[in-house]
């Protein structure tokens, strides 16, 4: 079981939620702070529609609620499909269960046969949410473009756009954290704090116990890790949650930032490590986890805007100064994809491609 270490800092720090109803002058400004202070905020009156998501979560859980042995035959995730706890492929593993897919109609239709007894239905649900989601990424990659300033307004969201873009959508689930394996590190917290002993016990010591069984519930279930710390190497991710909270951000090392579940309505947005690079450093990607810390199911389902293999990444001249030149060498998405999966999950990759 992987923890969070004592020596981090938790804060509730307010986090930007952006409405994308208001002008667009005042959207721009907002979305540019978010994406430079913290690499991340949340998105509230997009035009997803509801019942796309809907569709998508029903989905989803459907497929979850399987048996383990059902699960199974949609996996392993290399390249796509099931997967449970194994992270990557350098022995990284954390608390979830994911389907791991590719954003193209192509790969979702095959892939789909060995994860719904109708394929159909299920490639049709994951089209339309892609198509949805995709959408959305790229009006905000817009904005962003705008903001900053650069003349082409599609210089991110092309990337997205591009038939042969490497996105992703991954689905991800947290299991209830009241399993065996608690059960028994809250009898051996008792234990150990001697509460219990061989007779029987008065009412009052029955309220201490049930309230220190709580205690240790709450304990153990704050620092059980679902997903380790990463930034995510793509350009950007639109995540959408389920109301269970676990989401944390770390905008600075050691202090962490619960997200919270916010009302259905919302999406929490990722700056990936291809658009730090795209931005010459500006905005930063933001390094996350998940925390098993609830007694319910947490499910989220996150797409991951990626560029074609051959895209090649190097930031627009405008955003190159004086006094700030090139940070990075420009690279295909397919050697930055390739020095990420030969990597631990928590690394910082991009660092090896800076200019000296
Ligand atoms: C993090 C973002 C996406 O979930 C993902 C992950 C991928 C995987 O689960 O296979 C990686 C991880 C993610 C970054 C480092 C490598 C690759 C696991 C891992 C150890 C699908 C992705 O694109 O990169």
């Amino acid at each position: 079981m992987v923890l969070a270490t004592s020596s981090e800092k938790i804060r509730d720090i307010e986090l930007p939620i952006i409405d994308l109803s208001l002008e667009r002058s005042e959207v721009l400004k907002h979305i540019v702070k978010a994406s430079e202070e913290f690499g991340f905020f949340k998105v509230i009156n997009h035009k997803v529609p509801e019942f796309i998501i809907k569709r998508m979560e029903d989905e989803s859980y459907s497929f979850f609620s399987k048996t383990s042995l059902q699960k199974q035959c949609a996996g392993p995730a290399n390249p796509y499909g099931y997967g449970c706890k194994n992270i990557g492929f350098n022995g990284d593993n954390g608390e979830v269960e994911y389907l791991l897919l590719h954003a193209n109609p192509l790969s979702i239709s095959q892939t789909s046969k060995t994860i719904s007894s109708d394929p159909i239905t299920f490639s049709s649900t994951v089209d339309g949410y892609v198509a949805e989601v995709k959408e959305l990424a790229c009006e905000i990659l817009e904005l962003m473009a705008q903001g900053l300033r650069v003349p082409h307004i599609s210089v991110f969201s092309k990337f997205l756009r591009d038939l042969n873009s490497d996105s992703l959508l991954r689905l991800n689930y947290y299991p209830p954290l009241i399993t065996n394996n608690i059960h028994q590190l809250i009898i051996h917290d008792l234990l150990e704090d001697d509460i219990t002993d061989a007779s029987p016990i008065s009412s009052d010591e029955a309220r201490i116990f049930s309230k220190e069984v709580q205690t240790c519930h709450h304990r153990h279930q704050q620092c059980k890790i679902g997903f380790g710390e990463h930034t995510d190497p793509q350009i950007l991710t639109v995540l959408r949650s389920n109301d269970v909270g676990g989401l944390q951000i770390s905008p600075q090392d050691g202090l962490w930032i619960p997200v919270s579940p916010h009302p259905n309505t919302a999406f929490s947005i990722f700056v990936g490590d291809t658009l730090q690079a795209l931005t010459n450093g500006r905005f930063k990607s933001v390094r996350h986890r998940a925390i098993v810390n609830s007694c319910k199911t947490r499910m989220s389902m996150v797409y991951f805007g990626a560029p074609a293999p051959h895209a090649r990444i190097s930031c627009p001249s405008e955003l190159v100064t004086p006094h700030k030149s090139y940070l990075y060498r420009p690279f295909t998405w397919a050697e930055y994809k390739k020095a990420t999966y030969s990597r631990k999950l928590g690394d910082t990759r991009l660092q090896c491609f800076r200019v000296q």
